[in-house]
């Protein structure tokens, strides 16, 4: 006969807010980035076991409708009284009775099932990703996004890059600038680099379908292999034309959050590839369902980023590392925009991959220093 083992309690819930200043200004479509602001979770439980988790979005409230101090809070006051209590070890309990008080706040969810799956890692001893069904790769490609704002650098960057063998996809971030300036950007960067490196383009829902439809076949025309949001995450439609029109693959990814996101973009055929991220769909096993439905329906997969250090990006890599398919890659980059790191191993790219730590958990530990360093309450 088996005995079920103990319950594991949750013990409390910690919320640190960092700021880490980037390597370089980092130009989008909705904000330029000079510091990048985490939100790192210390999860507590009765069996000593810490697990750790981060939330991080980009721009404040440019890019979604969660700030850093929105999922501080949300954790702090609402999560935190919810979950304390309750079995650490039950993931998807505590996870569905978070859901029933806690609508949205998918950013929020994220750092929480990450933690809860670091400490139950750990408490296995297994790497995240055995409890996510196991890895189809210990390693991922990861591209690097250029968005200096300016052509040369980008290219200076690139070649860099391409000689240090850390990345040879690059995504370029337009939707800024006059469309025509932004359309001569990128053929420019794509001359230059000519076949040693792939290009994708990202909007950041920055452009009408009218503008979409002039702008897409000279990005075809200079070689780009992927778009990604051009047009507004609520026009579905626009997507749909705009993925039937095109041969260059359309990319959702403000558009596409939850699994039913996936499913209405599916059904209605507005996406060729959806961007992953488990800040969207509440966490990695969350990210796994929505990857399901996009693979389902033959939609390809992408593993993104909302520009994470080292902890979030190394939790969605286990999670992405369990993609049934991960046809297009990954952005994992993150932790390369910054400066430094509140971790005492930092996520690397070498031979453009980024390998799976393989200790316990997430495999990454707190350097407390640091954290104390650049936490907001310091
Ligand atoms: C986004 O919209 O994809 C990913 C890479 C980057 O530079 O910004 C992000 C967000
Ligand atoms: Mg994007």
């Amino acid at each position: 006969m088996h005995s079920s083992p103990d319950p594991v309690s949750i013990v409390s819930l910690e919320t640190v807010i960092v700021d880490l200043p980037t390597i370089r200004a980092h130009k989008l479509a909705m904000a330029t980035m000079h510091t990048q602001t985490l939100v790192i979770l210390r999860l507590r439980c009765a069996d000593g076991i810490e697990g750790i988790g981060e939330a991080t979005t980009i721009g404040g409230l440019a890019y979604g409708d969660q700030s850093p101090e929105s999922i501080r809070l949300t954790l702090d006051k609402y999560i935190a009284p919810l979950v304390t209590g309750a079995d650490a070890a039950s993931v998807n309990a505590v996870m569905a009775r978070v859901d029933q008080s806690v609508q949205g706040n998918a950013l929020a969810k994220s750092a929480l099932e990450t933690a809860l799956l670091d400490a139950q890692g750990k408490r296995l001893g297994v790497p995240m990703h055995q409890l996510l069904g196991g890895a189809a790769r210990l390693s991922l490609p990861v591209l690097w996004t250029l968005a200096s704002g300016d052509s040369e650098r980008d290219i200076a960057e690139a070649r860099m890059l391409l000689e240090q063998r850390r990345h040879k996809v690059f995504k370029l971030k337009i939707g800024k600038r006059d469309p025509r300036e932004d359309v001569a950007h990128v053929a420019r960067i794509k001359a230059a680099l000519g076949d040693a490196a792939e290009l994708t383009v990202d909007v950041n829902q920055a452009w009408s379908e009218a503008t979409a439809a002039r702008c897409i076949p000279a990005l075809e025309a200079a070689g780009v292999m992927l778009v990604e949001q051009p047009i507004a995450r609520d026009n579905r439609r626009g997507m749909a034309r705009l993925a039937q029109r095109f041969d260059v693959p359309m990319m959702a990814d403000e558009a596409v959050h939850t699994p039913s996101d996936m499913f209405d973009y599916a059904r209605d055929e507005a996406a060729d590839v959806v961007a992953l991220k488990i800040a969207k769909s509440g966490g990695p096993l969350g990210v796994l369902r929505t990857a399901a439905v996009a693979d389902a329906a033959g939609i390809g997969c992408y593993g993104g980023t909302l520009l994470e250090g080292t902890i979030g990006s190394i939790a969605s890599a286990h999670a992405f590392a369990a993609c049934k398919r991960l046809e297009w890659g990954t952005e994992l980059f993150g932790p390369l925009l910054l400066k430094d790191d509140v971790v005492v191993r930092r996520a690397t790219v070498t031979d453009f991959a980024l390998a799976l730590p393989a200790g316990p958990g997430l495999g990454v530990e707190i350097d407390e220093d640091k954290l104390a360093h650049y936490s907001r309450d310091r």
